[in-house]
């Protein structure tokens, strides 16, 4: 397990301009990513646009990456759909493709109980050999988990962690306790990484490290190396990375990274899937004159 310690990119899914995946861009930015030194990609979530790919399309871009990143990282798979049987069915190809792990957002839109999801998730991992992460994302899918269920799912070797897209720091605290050392957690907001590492987390997945991979790279480095990691570097590095989230949140996540390397020149072209907002002209001028500004990205 300590193999999935590190820095995760939530990799974003490069369009053209006519909406269709652009892969050629998608390769360029695994490449680059593994240039700035993160230690992993996640394929296929909310920064992937997983959601509003088909299914088709998730194993397309899937195999890119795997085939791009070529055994240089680890690769986590998202899978996660609200039907179990279509999370099984990207499980098996996920492990087909030769990934680390699997992961799967928590099951939403229809009101189950923590039971049906435990068995959601059983079923998941019962179809293939893959180590699953659980995608606890509450500020997306309105569904907060117990902690029973955190403790019920770590009795199972299978499930190997979580991945935590919460600000609700003590609650991460709380399934550091319930579940272990060896429960990896991954905390999912950028801008408090280090507030999570010094909550338990054992590493970060996160969109914003298309931007600034190196950033979160040098931060995991320090956190990770050191006994006691000198805080003010660290305070002076988060403060930097949360400049541009601060920035980003008045804007839009996906479509202001996707706009920012495409400046930063790695992606071919900013657009996002309908119903996705594009930005106006007016919002992109906004956005380059901060970049333009910016020492870090
Ligand atoms: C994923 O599933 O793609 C992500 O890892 C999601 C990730 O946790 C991000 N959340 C969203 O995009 C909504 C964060 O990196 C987030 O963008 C960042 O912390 C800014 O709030």
């Amino acid at each position: 397990r300590s193999a999935f310690r590190g820095i995760f990119t939530a990799l974003l899914t490069p369009l053209h301009k006519d909406g269709t995946i652009d892969f050629d861009s998608l390769a360029n930015l695994v490449e680059h990513q593994i240039s700035q030194g993160i230690h992993g990609f996640y394929v296929g979530g909310s920064t992937g646009e997983g959601f509003i790919l088909t299914t088709d399309e998730r194993e397309h871009v899937l195999e890119t990456v795997v085939r791009t990143a070529a055994g240089r990282v680890k690769i986590i798979a998202h899978i996660g759909c609200i039907s179990t049987m279509e999370s099984i069915r990207l499980a098996k190809h996920a492990e087909q493709q030769g990934v680390d792990a699997a992961s799967a957002v928590v099951p939403f839109y229809y009101k189950v109980s923590m039971q049906e999801i435990r068995e959601h998730y059983e079923a998941i991992m019962a179809a293939t050999s893959l180590p699953m992460i659980i995608y606890h994302f509450p500020g997306a899918t309105g569904v907060s988990l117990s902690m029973d269920f955190y403790e019920l799912m770590s009795r199972n070797p299978q499930c190997i962690g979580v991945k935590f897209t919460s600000l609700n720091l003590f609650e991460m605290q709380q399934i550091r306790a319930r579940c272990g050392r060896e429960f990896l957690i991954f905390n999912g907001h950028d801008e408090i990484y280090s507030g999570g590492a010094f909550a338990g987390a054992d590493g970060a997945i996160g969109s914003t490290f298309n931007m600034m991979p190196g950033l979160f790279a040098q931060m995991y480095k320090l956190i990770a190396a050191e006994e006691r990691p000198h805080m003010p570097t660290l305070q002076a590095l988060q403060s930097e990375a949360n400049e541009v989230i601060a920035h980003m949140i008045q804007f839009d996540v996906i479509p202001y990274e996707k706009y920012m390397l495409y400046l930063q020149g790695v992606i071919s072209s900013w657009t996002v899937r309908q119903p996705l907002k594009q930005f106006t002209e007016k919002e992109r001028e906004q956005i380059k004159a901060f970049y333009e500004g910016s020492d870090v990205l």
